[in-house]
Formats: C-alpha cells, structure tokens, sequence
C-alpha cells in the first residue's frame, strides 16, 4: 500500500562510532557484495544507485558524562535522518545499512519525520533503551531507543535536534535476551511492549507477531519501520557481530517475522544493523552472517510472498 511503486534506496552507513569494536562498518559493503541489489531487483524493487553517506570523526569529541563519542555520533545520525527523509519524500523505500545500532537515532528520526504516525518494531536481542545515565557502557548502540523518545533528561546538546516522536505505545520489541536492569525500570514504567525469547517459546513466533502489532498499530493503518539489529538471530546463524548473546531467534524465525510485516504491506522502511564481518572466528562465519542478513532483507520486500 505504501509503496505502490517499489522504488528502494538503499543507503550506506560505514559507521561504528556507537561502540567500541572496530569492523562493523565493513558491514554495508559485504551486504553488498552478497549481492542483495541483484536480489531486490529480482523481487521487482527498482533500485536508485546506493547511497553511500561517509562520515568524518571530529577532531575532538569528549565525553560527555558516561557517553562516548557523542558529538561524532549526534552528527552522523543527523545525516542519516536527512538522507532517510529525503528518501521516503522521494517516494522510495529507504533500506539502510550499518553500521552500529546507534544509526537508527538517524533512521527512525527520518522516517516519523515524514510519518509521525508511524509505529516502530525493534528486533534485537538488547532493548537499546539506555538513558545517558543508564547506560553502564557508554556505548551510544546501547541508547537510541531513549533519545527517542526524549527519556534522556537533560538531553545531551549533541542530540539536541532529535524530535521525541517515538511514543510508547508505537513501540515493540522481540527478541529480547540482554537486558540491563535499568532497562527493565524503563520499559516496565512506560508499558513498552516488549517480547523475549521466552515469549517467542512461550506463544510461537506467529502468535508473537500478531500480539506486537495488534500493541503498536491495532487498527492495521500505521506506517510500520522495522529496525532489525543482527544480534535477534542465534549466533549460531549471526555469528559476526559485536555482542552476540546465544538463545536467540532462528533464521526461520527472523525471517517469518520480516515475512509478516512485508504481508501487512504497511512497511516504510528498514534498517539492518550490527553486522561486523570482522568478528566472525572464520570466513563460513562471516558468509553465513552475511547471508543471513540478506535473507532477512529480502523476506521484509515480499520473497516469500505467494
Ligand atoms: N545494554 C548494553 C549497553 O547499553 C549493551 C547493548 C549493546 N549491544 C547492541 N545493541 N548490539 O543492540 O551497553
Ligand atoms: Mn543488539
Ligand atoms: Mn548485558
Ligand atoms: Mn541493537
């Protein structure tokens, strides 16, 4: 329904600024070179030319209390939400790439920009949702959930331009296994939905699915933005990433979830995030990340569609 045309953009972030291991901005150019553009063109999407945006480390970016690199991240993420709202008044699908998690404080910017009746689905084994105080890394990966939706109290000036257009009924999370305790406080206090591996046991990952949206977007008409960090899956089938936690999502299940949300065809965009093909413990490793990454995009544009 909104995207009658199936134009997609995909877009390029080299970034790994909201953490601390290197390789993960290699993650766009292996996606790449998988060939998903062949294999959305094969779905019928037409492509425009990737977008590959670069990003620059300032020269200096202190702390700012425990956050690490803030003014490098808070910049960076700015560009991105240009880029992603760009795309989407172009009238096309933007697919971004990372790049740590920490870019989705660009993407989900962009895209309540331009539908601020959208609903956000979070797949991730980590809830993100971090305040600046929260937070026991510093890690900005670990945050933008909260900045956000403008939980982080005072904001940090580096993030000053960020709406606080997420609200908390518009918000779903599966796949959650790591979460901080401070976490737990935040999304118990503002009823977040939020399903875990243990509720993907529980009610099977079809019945998961169907309680998420009927919690964001009862009425089946808002836009939809599915954020999808890696590490939901299994290390077993996403090995290559920064903070693998086991007991996760199996492809299948991935991939049915990707499925049911291009079924609703009420998805506007999409991000895949955290693939660092530095870290797999061999190239098989690497390869099957990879893939799987690409398996997930592709069931997000309609593959398994009949
Ligand atoms: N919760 C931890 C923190 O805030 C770790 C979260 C980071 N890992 C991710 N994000 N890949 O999904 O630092
Ligand atoms: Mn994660
Ligand atoms: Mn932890
Ligand atoms: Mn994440």
């Amino acid at each position: 329904k909104y995207h009658p045309n199936k134009k997609v953009q995909i877009i390029s972030c080299p970034f790994s600024g909201g953490q601390a291991r290197g390789g993960v901005e290699l993650g766009p150019d292996h996606v790449l070179e998988h060939g998903l553009e062949e294999q959305l063109a094969s779905l019928d999407w037409t492509l425009s030319p990737p977008l590959s945006l670069s990003f620059s480390e300032p020269a200096s970016d202190p702390d700012e209390g425990k956050l690490k690199r803030p003014l490098y991240v808070g910049t960076s993420t700015k560009k991105v939400a240009d880029t992603v709202a760009s795309a989407l008044s172009a009238g096309s699908f933007p697919l971004t790439i990372g790049g740590d998690h920490s870019l989705a404080i660009g993407t989900v910017s962009g895209v309540f920009s331009q539908h601020p009746d959208a609903c956000l689905l979070w797949i991730d084994a980590h809830a993100d949702i971090n305040t600046p105080q929260s937070t026991p890394s510093g890690n900005i990966h670990g945050c933008p959930v909260s900045f956000l939706m403008g939980l982080a109290d005072p904001c940090p000036p580096q993030f000053a331009w960020v709406k606080p257009y997420l609200k908390a009924n518009k918000l779903a999370y599966i796949g959650l296994r790591d979460v901080d305790p401070g976490e737990r406080e935040i999304l118990k206090q503002n009823g977040i939905a939020a399903y875990s591996m243990h509720h993907v046991d529980k009610y099977g990952i079809g019945k998961v699915v169907e309680m998420a949206l009927e919690r964001v977007n009862p009425g089946s008409k808002s836009p939809i933005h599915l954020s999808l960090d890696i590490d939901a899956l299994d290390p077993v089938h996403a090995p290559a990433t920064g903070t693998p936690v086991r007991g996760g999502l199996s492809l299948r299940e991935a991939c049915y979830i990707c499925e049911a949300l291009a079924e609703t065809g009420n998805l506007v965009a999409m991000d895949i995030m955290e693939c660092n093909p530095a870290l797999g413990a061999d190239e098989l490793s690497v390869k099957a990340t990879i893939a799987a990454a690409c398996s997930v995009v592709r069931c997000a544009m309609g593959e398994t569609l009949l």
